[in-house]
Protein backbone atom coordinates (compact mmCIF):
# COMPACT_ATOMS: atom_id res chain seq x y z
CA UNK A 1 0.00 0.00 0.00
CA UNK A 2 1.07 3.21 -1.07
CA UNK A 3 -0.28 6.85 0.46
CA UNK A 4 1.20 10.29 -0.38
CA UNK A 5 1.24 12.38 2.87
CA UNK A 6 3.27 15.40 1.78
CA UNK A 7 4.35 16.68 -1.65
CA UNK A 8 6.54 19.58 -2.17
CA UNK A 9 7.38 21.34 -5.15
CA UNK A 10 10.34 23.20 -5.96
CA UNK A 11 11.42 24.99 -8.95
CA UNK A 12 15.18 25.29 -9.19
CA UNK A 13 17.99 27.21 -11.67
CA UNK A 14 20.07 25.16 -12.85
CA UNK A 15 22.67 26.63 -15.65
CA UNK A 16 23.85 24.65 -18.66
CA UNK A 17 27.32 25.02 -19.59
CA UNK A 18 26.43 25.75 -23.36
CA UNK A 19 22.92 26.63 -24.98
CA UNK A 20 21.22 24.30 -25.87
CA UNK A 21 19.55 25.26 -28.88
CA UNK A 22 16.83 23.02 -30.93
CA UNK A 23 15.00 24.14 -34.53
CA UNK A 24 12.44 25.71 -32.11
CA UNK A 25 14.36 27.52 -29.58
CA UNK A 26 17.59 27.91 -27.32
CA UNK A 27 17.74 27.35 -23.74
CA UNK A 28 21.03 28.76 -21.73
CA UNK A 29 19.51 28.19 -18.37
CA UNK A 30 17.33 25.03 -17.17
CA UNK A 31 14.14 26.03 -14.78
CA UNK A 32 13.28 22.47 -13.29
CA UNK A 33 10.03 22.12 -11.52
CA UNK A 34 11.14 19.10 -8.52
CA UNK A 35 8.50 17.39 -6.70
CA UNK A 36 9.13 15.09 -2.94
CA UNK A 37 7.30 12.93 -2.08
CA UNK A 38 6.86 11.63 1.22
CA UNK A 39 5.06 8.35 2.29
CA UNK A 40 2.98 7.73 5.38
CA UNK A 41 5.46 5.16 6.23
CA UNK A 42 8.07 7.62 6.00
CA UNK A 43 10.08 7.13 2.88
CA UNK A 44 10.42 10.01 0.31
CA UNK A 45 11.64 10.63 -3.03
CA UNK A 46 12.36 13.17 -5.66
CA UNK A 47 11.12 13.42 -8.78
CA UNK A 48 11.50 15.80 -11.99
CA UNK A 49 8.55 17.52 -14.25
CA UNK A 50 10.25 17.71 -17.42
CA UNK A 51 8.39 20.77 -18.78
CA UNK A 52 10.84 23.38 -19.94
CA UNK A 53 10.69 27.43 -19.22
CA UNK A 54 8.62 28.06 -23.01
CA UNK A 55 6.19 26.02 -24.54
CA UNK A 56 8.43 25.63 -27.91
CA UNK A 57 8.80 21.88 -27.61
CA UNK A 58 5.62 20.95 -26.00
CA UNK A 59 2.42 23.20 -24.33
CA UNK A 60 3.40 22.87 -21.47
CA UNK A 61 5.46 24.46 -18.96
CA UNK A 62 7.35 24.93 -15.37
CA UNK A 63 4.03 27.34 -14.30
CA UNK A 64 1.28 25.44 -15.85
CA UNK A 65 2.87 22.20 -14.56
CA UNK A 66 2.89 24.18 -10.80
CA UNK A 67 -0.97 24.98 -11.45
CA UNK A 68 -1.94 21.48 -12.83
CA UNK A 69 -0.26 19.59 -10.01
CA UNK A 70 -1.17 21.89 -7.28
CA UNK A 71 -4.70 22.57 -8.50
CA UNK A 72 -6.29 18.91 -9.99
CA UNK A 73 -3.44 16.14 -9.63
CA UNK A 74 -1.91 16.30 -6.22
CA UNK A 75 -5.73 16.66 -4.40
CA UNK A 76 -5.99 13.12 -6.34
CA UNK A 77 -3.28 11.49 -4.81
CA UNK A 78 -2.31 13.03 -1.45
CA UNK A 79 -4.18 10.85 1.64
CA UNK A 80 -5.49 7.90 -0.78
CA UNK A 81 -4.57 4.87 -0.25
CA UNK A 82 -3.31 3.29 -3.68
CA UNK A 83 -2.77 -0.53 -3.98
CA UNK A 84 0.13 0.66 -6.07
CA UNK A 85 2.11 2.97 -8.62
CA UNK A 86 0.44 0.95 -11.44
CA UNK A 87 -3.02 2.74 -9.89
CA UNK A 88 -1.37 6.36 -10.65
CA UNK A 89 -1.49 6.89 -14.06
CA UNK A 90 -5.60 5.87 -14.25
CA UNK A 91 -6.32 7.96 -11.08
CA UNK A 92 -4.70 11.08 -12.58
CA UNK A 93 -5.86 10.50 -16.32
CA UNK A 94 -9.63 10.46 -16.18
CA UNK A 95 -10.80 13.67 -16.73
CA UNK A 96 -7.93 15.56 -17.07
CA UNK A 97 -6.76 15.81 -20.58
CA UNK A 98 -2.83 16.86 -21.10
CA UNK A 99 -0.90 18.02 -18.88
CA UNK A 100 1.27 15.03 -19.40
CA UNK A 101 4.86 16.30 -18.10
CA UNK A 102 2.49 17.26 -14.67
CA UNK A 103 0.93 14.00 -14.34
CA UNK A 104 4.31 12.15 -15.14
CA UNK A 105 6.18 13.50 -12.52
CA UNK A 106 3.67 12.31 -9.74
CA UNK A 107 3.08 9.09 -11.02
CA UNK A 108 6.76 8.38 -11.45
CA UNK A 109 7.49 9.78 -8.00
CA UNK A 110 5.09 7.27 -6.97
CA UNK A 111 7.28 4.59 -9.06
CA UNK A 112 10.06 5.15 -6.88
CA UNK A 113 8.90 5.87 -3.63
CA UNK A 114 7.02 2.52 -4.14
CA UNK A 115 10.57 1.23 -5.04
CA UNK A 116 12.24 2.82 -1.96
CA UNK A 117 10.00 1.54 0.81
CA UNK A 118 10.06 -2.20 -1.15
CA UNK A 119 13.84 -1.87 -0.47
CA UNK A 120 14.24 -2.37 -4.44
CA UNK A 121 15.54 -0.65 -7.08
CA UNK A 122 13.37 1.56 -9.32
CA UNK A 123 14.95 -0.20 -12.73
CA UNK A 124 13.96 -3.86 -11.09
CA UNK A 125 10.31 -2.30 -10.16
CA UNK A 126 10.26 -1.07 -13.66
CA UNK A 127 11.25 -5.07 -15.15
CA UNK A 128 14.57 -3.35 -16.11
CA UNK A 129 16.83 -6.40 -17.38
CA UNK A 130 20.32 -4.79 -17.77
CA UNK A 131 23.33 -3.52 -15.97
CA UNK A 132 24.48 -1.04 -18.36
CA UNK A 133 22.85 0.95 -20.98
CA UNK A 134 24.35 2.38 -24.05
CA UNK A 135 24.62 6.17 -24.23
CA UNK A 136 24.19 8.62 -26.81
CA UNK A 137 25.11 12.80 -27.07
CA UNK A 138 21.91 14.90 -28.54
CA UNK A 139 24.15 17.89 -29.88
CA UNK A 140 22.52 21.41 -30.32
CA UNK A 141 22.57 23.13 -33.59
CA UNK A 142 26.02 25.54 -33.94
CA UNK A 143 26.74 28.23 -35.60
CA UNK A 144 28.63 26.35 -38.41
CA UNK A 145 29.13 22.89 -39.47
CA UNK A 146 33.10 23.10 -38.30
CA UNK A 147 31.91 23.75 -34.78
CA UNK A 148 29.64 21.07 -34.63
CA UNK A 149 32.23 18.52 -36.26
CA UNK A 150 34.82 19.35 -33.41
CA UNK A 151 31.79 18.51 -30.74
CA UNK A 152 30.83 15.33 -32.65
CA UNK A 153 34.69 13.81 -32.84
CA UNK A 154 35.62 15.18 -29.39
CA UNK A 155 32.01 12.76 -28.32
CA UNK A 156 32.92 9.83 -30.23
CA UNK A 157 36.56 10.17 -28.26
CA UNK A 158 34.41 10.10 -25.32
CA UNK A 159 32.78 6.52 -26.22
CA UNK A 160 29.44 7.84 -27.23
CA UNK A 161 27.66 4.76 -28.90
CA UNK A 162 25.17 7.41 -31.13
CA UNK A 163 25.84 11.06 -32.12
CA UNK A 164 22.23 13.16 -32.54
CA UNK A 165 22.63 16.10 -34.38
CA UNK A 166 19.81 18.72 -34.36
CA UNK A 167 18.71 19.99 -37.54
CA UNK A 168 16.26 23.31 -38.89
CA UNK A 169 16.51 24.57 -42.47
CA UNK A 170 19.15 26.51 -43.26
CA UNK A 171 21.18 24.41 -40.74
CA UNK A 172 20.73 20.61 -42.39
CA UNK A 173 22.35 18.72 -45.05
CA UNK A 174 25.68 20.83 -45.10
CA UNK A 175 25.98 20.42 -41.08
CA UNK A 176 24.98 16.69 -41.17
CA UNK A 177 27.23 16.01 -44.57
CA UNK A 178 30.33 17.73 -42.42
CA UNK A 179 29.49 15.63 -39.38
CA UNK A 180 29.34 11.98 -41.44
CA UNK A 181 32.34 13.13 -43.92
CA UNK A 182 34.47 13.27 -40.22
CA UNK A 183 33.68 10.66 -38.52
CA UNK A 184 33.00 8.25 -41.38
CA UNK A 185 30.71 5.71 -42.04
CA UNK A 186 30.56 3.34 -39.03
CA UNK A 187 29.54 5.76 -36.76
CA UNK A 188 26.14 5.73 -35.38
CA UNK A 189 24.59 9.00 -36.48
CA UNK A 190 21.05 10.49 -36.65
CA UNK A 191 19.36 13.73 -36.75
CA UNK A 192 16.52 15.65 -34.87
CA UNK A 193 14.42 18.60 -36.85
CA UNK A 194 12.16 18.51 -33.87
CA UNK A 195 9.11 19.51 -36.00
CA UNK A 196 11.21 22.00 -38.12
CA UNK A 197 10.10 21.01 -41.70
CA UNK A 198 6.60 20.73 -43.66
CA UNK A 199 5.84 17.98 -46.07
CA UNK A 200 6.51 20.07 -49.15
CA UNK A 201 9.77 20.09 -48.30
CA UNK A 202 10.17 16.34 -48.56
CA UNK A 203 12.17 16.41 -51.45
CA UNK A 204 14.70 18.73 -49.37
CA UNK A 205 14.67 15.96 -46.62
CA UNK A 206 15.34 13.41 -49.06
CA UNK A 207 19.11 14.52 -49.67
CA UNK A 208 19.21 12.93 -45.57
CA UNK A 209 19.26 9.55 -47.22
CA UNK A 210 22.80 9.84 -48.87
CA UNK A 211 24.07 9.89 -44.77
CA UNK A 212 22.88 6.60 -43.62
CA UNK A 213 21.84 8.15 -40.77
CA UNK A 214 20.23 5.36 -38.46
CA UNK A 215 17.18 7.73 -38.11
CA UNK A 216 15.45 11.05 -38.76
CA UNK A 217 13.58 12.07 -35.48
CA UNK A 218 10.28 14.30 -36.08
CA UNK A 219 10.82 15.79 -38.99
CA UNK A 220 7.40 17.24 -39.37
CA UNK A 221 4.48 18.92 -37.48
CA UNK A 222 4.47 17.81 -33.78
CA UNK A 223 1.32 16.13 -33.09
CA UNK A 224 1.56 14.77 -37.05
CA UNK A 225 0.75 11.05 -37.74
CA UNK A 226 -0.58 11.06 -41.20
CA UNK A 227 2.48 13.35 -42.98
CA UNK A 228 4.78 11.45 -41.01
CA UNK A 229 3.76 7.97 -43.06
CA UNK A 230 3.46 10.20 -46.27
CA UNK A 231 7.21 11.37 -45.80
CA UNK A 232 8.47 7.20 -44.78
CA UNK A 233 7.19 6.10 -47.75
CA UNK A 234 9.45 8.18 -49.73
CA UNK A 235 11.95 8.00 -47.22
CA UNK A 236 14.92 5.41 -47.07
CA UNK A 237 16.20 6.52 -43.25
CA UNK A 238 13.45 5.47 -41.19
CA UNK A 239 11.80 8.08 -39.21
CA UNK A 240 11.55 8.18 -35.62
CA UNK A 241 9.04 9.56 -33.12
CA UNK A 242 9.13 11.94 -30.40
CA UNK A 243 6.73 15.20 -30.10
CA UNK A 244 4.31 13.20 -31.94
CA UNK A 245 3.88 10.04 -29.52
CA UNK A 246 1.87 11.34 -26.69
CA UNK A 247 0.28 8.08 -25.33
CA UNK A 248 -0.34 4.55 -25.93
CA UNK A 249 -3.33 5.07 -28.77
CA UNK A 250 -0.84 7.64 -30.51
CA UNK A 251 2.32 4.70 -30.73
CA UNK A 252 -0.49 2.26 -31.53
CA UNK A 253 -1.63 4.91 -34.59
CA UNK A 254 1.95 5.54 -35.84
CA UNK A 255 2.55 1.39 -36.15
CA UNK A 256 -1.10 0.90 -37.86
CA UNK A 257 0.07 4.34 -40.44
CA UNK A 258 3.29 3.36 -40.31
CA UNK A 259 4.45 7.13 -39.47
CA UNK A 260 8.03 5.99 -38.29
CA UNK A 261 9.99 2.60 -38.02
CA UNK A 262 11.21 3.58 -34.39
CA UNK A 263 9.95 5.68 -31.24
CA UNK A 264 12.06 7.95 -29.05
CA UNK A 265 10.27 7.30 -25.23
CA UNK A 266 10.39 10.00 -23.12
CA UNK A 267 8.25 9.04 -19.87
CA UNK A 268 7.68 12.51 -18.86
CA UNK A 269 5.93 13.37 -22.53
CA UNK A 270 3.55 10.19 -22.55
CA UNK A 271 2.06 10.81 -18.55
CA UNK A 272 4.30 8.69 -16.78
CA UNK A 273 6.10 5.09 -16.39
CA UNK A 274 2.96 2.93 -17.01
CA UNK A 275 1.99 4.62 -20.47
CA UNK A 276 5.80 4.25 -21.24
CA UNK A 277 6.28 0.62 -20.57
CA UNK A 278 3.14 0.04 -22.27
CA UNK A 279 4.66 1.53 -25.56
CA UNK A 280 7.82 -0.55 -25.27
CA UNK A 281 5.61 -3.37 -25.21
CA UNK A 282 3.55 -2.36 -28.11
CA UNK A 283 6.65 -1.38 -30.02
CA UNK A 284 8.24 -4.45 -28.79
CA UNK A 285 5.46 -6.52 -30.38
CA UNK A 286 5.66 -4.92 -33.69
CA UNK A 287 9.11 -5.20 -34.03
CA UNK A 288 9.86 -1.33 -33.38
CA UNK A 289 13.16 -0.79 -31.44
CA UNK A 290 12.60 2.10 -28.86
CA UNK A 291 15.18 4.31 -27.07
CA UNK A 292 15.31 6.61 -24.15
CA UNK A 293 15.22 10.59 -25.31
CA UNK A 294 16.11 13.29 -22.73
CA UNK A 295 14.54 16.77 -21.98
CA UNK A 296 18.25 17.92 -20.32
CA UNK A 297 17.30 16.59 -16.83
CA UNK A 298 19.42 17.27 -14.10
CA UNK A 299 20.47 13.79 -12.29
CA UNK A 300 17.24 13.64 -10.52
CA UNK A 301 14.96 12.82 -13.14
CA UNK A 302 18.08 10.94 -15.41
CA UNK A 303 17.97 8.05 -12.48
CA UNK A 304 14.24 7.89 -13.83
CA UNK A 305 15.32 7.68 -17.41
CA UNK A 306 18.32 5.50 -16.81
CA UNK A 307 15.98 2.83 -14.74
CA UNK A 308 13.30 2.92 -17.72
CA UNK A 309 16.34 2.26 -20.67
CA UNK A 310 16.73 -1.11 -18.35
CA UNK A 311 13.88 -2.75 -20.00
CA UNK A 312 14.79 -5.06 -22.87
CA UNK A 313 13.52 -3.19 -25.89
CA UNK A 314 15.49 -0.29 -25.04
CA UNK A 315 17.88 -1.44 -28.11
CA UNK A 316 19.34 1.80 -29.02
CA UNK A 317 21.46 4.31 -27.07
CA UNK A 318 19.45 6.38 -25.02
CA UNK A 319 19.92 10.15 -24.82
CA UNK A 320 20.99 9.80 -21.73
CA UNK A 321 24.60 11.93 -21.11
CA UNK A 322 26.45 11.96 -17.95
CA UNK A 323 26.06 15.09 -15.53
CA UNK A 324 28.81 16.80 -16.69
CA UNK A 325 28.15 17.06 -20.53
CA UNK A 326 25.44 19.42 -19.01
CA UNK A 327 26.38 21.04 -15.59
CA UNK A 328 28.62 22.76 -13.87
CA UNK A 329 27.59 20.71 -10.85
CA UNK A 330 24.78 18.11 -10.98
CA UNK A 331 22.33 18.28 -7.53
CA UNK A 332 22.97 14.47 -7.08
CA UNK A 333 25.66 12.12 -5.63
CA UNK A 334 27.04 10.42 -7.10
CA UNK A 335 26.87 12.62 -10.56
CA UNK A 336 25.61 10.20 -13.61
CA UNK A 337 29.01 9.15 -15.18
CA UNK A 338 29.76 7.00 -18.32
CA UNK A 339 32.24 4.68 -19.11
CA UNK A 340 34.94 4.64 -21.87
CA UNK A 341 32.47 2.76 -24.05
CA UNK A 342 30.31 4.81 -23.82
CA UNK A 343 27.59 2.87 -21.27
CA UNK A 344 25.64 4.13 -18.34
CA UNK A 345 25.61 1.88 -14.90
CA UNK A 346 22.03 1.35 -13.69
CA UNK A 347 21.94 1.18 -9.76
CA UNK A 348 20.34 -1.88 -9.84
CA UNK A 349 21.54 -2.63 -5.99
CA UNK A 350 20.50 0.37 -4.33
CA UNK A 351 16.92 1.11 -3.39
CA UNK A 352 14.81 3.51 -5.32
CA UNK A 353 16.42 5.77 -7.41
CA UNK A 354 20.31 5.01 -6.22
CA UNK A 355 21.48 8.33 -5.57
CA UNK A 356 21.14 11.02 -3.74
CA UNK A 357 20.22 14.72 -3.63
CA UNK A 358 22.59 17.66 -2.42
CA UNK A 359 20.46 19.32 -0.78
CA UNK A 360 22.40 22.24 0.60
CA UNK A 361 22.63 22.57 -3.37
CA UNK A 362 19.33 22.17 -4.07
CA UNK A 363 18.42 24.51 -1.57
CA UNK A 364 20.83 27.46 -2.86
CA UNK A 365 19.39 27.15 -6.17
CA UNK A 366 15.72 26.96 -5.28
CA UNK A 367 13.36 30.18 -6.66
CA UNK A 368 10.28 28.97 -5.04
CA UNK A 369 8.77 26.09 -3.49
CA UNK A 370 5.10 24.86 -1.77
CA UNK A 371 4.55 22.53 0.22
CA UNK A 372 1.06 20.67 0.26
CA UNK A 373 -0.73 17.78 2.20
CA UNK A 374 -3.65 15.95 2.09
CA UNK A 375 -5.59 18.59 4.75
CA UNK A 376 -3.98 21.47 2.51
CA UNK A 377 -5.54 20.19 -0.69
CA UNK A 378 -9.07 19.39 -0.30
CA UNK A 379 -10.47 21.39 -2.86
CA UNK A 380 -10.91 20.22 -6.30
CA UNK A 381 -11.56 17.32 -7.73
CA UNK A 382 -12.70 14.13 -6.26
O1 LIG B 1 13.90 16.51 -29.07
O2 LIG B 1 14.95 15.15 -27.85
C1 LIG B 1 14.61 16.30 -28.10
C2 LIG B 1 16.43 18.74 -25.78
C3 LIG B 1 15.47 19.71 -25.64
C4 LIG B 1 14.27 19.56 -26.30
C5 LIG B 1 14.03 18.46 -27.10
C6 LIG B 1 15.00 17.47 -27.25
C7 LIG B 1 16.22 17.64 -26.60
C8 LIG B 1 17.33 16.73 -26.71
C9 LIG B 1 18.24 16.65 -25.52
O3 LIG B 1 17.59 16.12 -27.72
C10 LIG B 1 18.51 15.28 -25.06
C11 LIG B 1 19.25 15.28 -23.75
O4 LIG B 1 18.61 15.49 -22.68
O5 LIG B 1 20.44 15.07 -23.77
MG1 LIG C 1 13.56 14.85 -30.22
Amino acid sequence: MLCIDRLILREIRLALREPFRISSGVVHERRILLLELTDRGGASVMSECVAFDLPNYSPETVDTAWLAIRQWLAPRLLGRELAGPDVVHALLDTNIRGHNMAKAALEMGAWALAAESAGVSLSSLLGGTRDRVPTGISLGIQGEPAALVARAEAAVAAGYRKIKVKIRPGQDIDYVRAVRDALGASIGLMADANSAYTLEEAAHLLQLDAFGLIMVEQPLGDDDLVRHAALQRQMKTPICLDESITSLARAEDMIELKSGRIVNIKPGRVGGFTTAKAIHDVCAGAGIPVWCGGMLESGIGRAYNVALASLPNFSLPGDLSPSARYWFRDIVTPEWTMDDEGMVHVPRDSAGLGVAVDRELMESLTLRSEELTAASSMVGVA
